[in-house]
């Protein structure tokens, strides 16, 4: 008999998007442009070319998309909303047809029984805000703050949990200083102050949450990635140590050790961002979640990173695929941290999957993929870890940042050119995960 992992019987499946990612419609009905228009618009920024003004044209075909949710039977859903169709310009004038749009979409997720789980940035910062400074300037973390009330004022009586940031580190590091992701900086000095100043939003639009409506559920999602060493060796192991040290702890110690760790300090010098009183008690506020996003894992030996491992697996991404990893991690925060419920919020992998002769797709690796972490997760679970619920990533195949269309991680194909929409055998498999609450090997 195969082993079944059975999970608790309030475990939260979900599945997750992002606005930029499947919506479309980047200019209708009175949206702002935001940095990723601007980005995808600006010739060579993405791999094929390609923009988000269509992308999966969920803002017309929601009705379509949730009756999907409710074939694979999703307990929650996680999207986010898109703040430039709200506040076109960032602050001020409210644009109707965008808070709309967001109230049909979650009137309809509750109707289906579906938890609405809700991000307010996922990237997509107003270009107007942009204009005036964006992240570097202290100024858009009231902004987002007011924000963060709006939406809630709106939807708090009907959505329970609110993510400020998707991926923080993500903005700062991949946007202001690799310059891959909009608004494609590159400048080493201002990625410092714009991770502080995303932080400094997170707290205040934490309070602007809880005054607006006092029974939201808070939290941000962070991606992590363990840093594992290649032996027991140790000065492999201090190398994997001292690489965890300087890169995933940058968001971790201030949220729930309330200081930055020494090893930013070190790294950064005269780039550390100006620290006003208070920002850290601001910032290291009580949540009542964590949302952690996972895909794969770096590996070291004592002269540095390991880019490729003999033998193992790797997503089109080129991430390895090492569901232990998983495991490791959620063991290592729970150890080192003061950690609220932690909710999967984001994991999955990218395959160059193609529909079959038959009309389906079948997608092996993504369901091994899907279900070798769910059972490391269960794992963890058993190993005294809290966690409450599991959101694939992603819903369905989308917009892939600066990869465009190249890349697949969805439970439903998307046919680009005719926005079919086709459940992949991962899809099929995990409705039944879901039915049954329980995995087997
Ligand atoms: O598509 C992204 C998502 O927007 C944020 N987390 C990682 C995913 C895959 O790269």
């Amino acid at each position: 008999m195969t082993p079944a992992y059975k999970f608790p019987h309030n475990f939260l499946w979900g599945a997750a998007t992002a606005a930029y990612q499947i919506e479309g419609a980047w200019n209708e009905d009175g949206k702002g442009e935001s940095i990723w228009d601007r980005f995808s618009h600006t010739p060579g920024k993405i791999e094929d070319d390609s923009t988000g003004d269509i992308a999966c044209d969920h803002y017309h075909r929601w009705r379509e998309d949730i009756a999907l949710m409710r074939r694979l039977g999703l307990k929650a859903y996680r999207f986010s909303t898109a703040w430039t169709r709200v506040l076109p310009t960032g602050r001020g004038r409210v644009n109707p047809k965008g808070l709309d749009f967001y109230d049909r979409l979650v009137d309809a997720l509750c109707a289906a029984n579906i938890e609405p789980f809700l991000t307010l940035y996922h990237w997509d910062l107003p270009q107007a805000l942009q204009d005036e400074g964006g992240w570097a300037s202290r100024h858009t973390c009231h902004a987002f703050a007011d924000y963060a009330a709006l939406m809630v004022k709106r939807l708090g009586d009907r959505v329970k949990f609110w993510t400020t940031f998707n991926e923080p580190g993500v903005v700062a590091f991949d946007g202001h200083l690799a310059g891959e992701h909009a608004p494609g900086l590159q400048d080493a000095a201002l990625t410092y102050h714009v991770a502080h100043h995303l932080l400094v939003a997170h707290g205040l639009a934490t309070q602007a949450m809880r005054a607006a409506n006092p029974s939201v559920n808070a939290g941000i999602v962070l991606n992590l990635w363990m840093a594992d060493a290649v032996s027991e060796d140790s000065a492999d192991v201090a190398a994997a140590h001292a690489a965890w040290e300087r890169s995933e702890t940058l968001f971790l110690d201030p949220l729930f050790k309330g200081h930055y760790p020494n090893a930013a300090y070190e790294l950064v010098g005269e780039s550390m961002p100006k620290i006003q009183d208070g920002d850290l008690a601001l910032i290291a506020q009580e949540l009542d979640y964590v949302g952690i996003n996972f895909y794969s894992r770096n590996l070291y030996n004592a002269q540095g990173h390991i880019d490729h491992v003999e033998g193992a697996e790797y997503t089109e991404m080129g991430w390895e695929v090492c569901a232990p990893a998983l495991r490791r991690l959620l063991n290592k925060i729970h150890r080192e941290y003061r950690l609220p419920p932690i909710y999967i919020t984001e994991n999955g992998a990218a395959f160059n999957d193609e529909v079959s002769a038959d009309g389906k797709v079948h997608d092996p690796r993504r369901l091994d993929y899907l279900k070798n972490h769910f059972i490391q997760t269960r794992l963890a679970m058993q190993d005294g870890v809290d966690v409450r619920g599991y959101f694939v990533w992603s819903l369905m195949d989308n917009f892939e940042w600066a990869h465009g269309y190249t890349k697949r991680f969805g439970l439903i194909r998307v046919e680009y050119e005719t926005q079919k929409r086709t459940l992949k055998d991962s899809g099929e498999w995990y409705a039944e995960v879901i039915r049954k609450n329980e995995v087997s090997e």
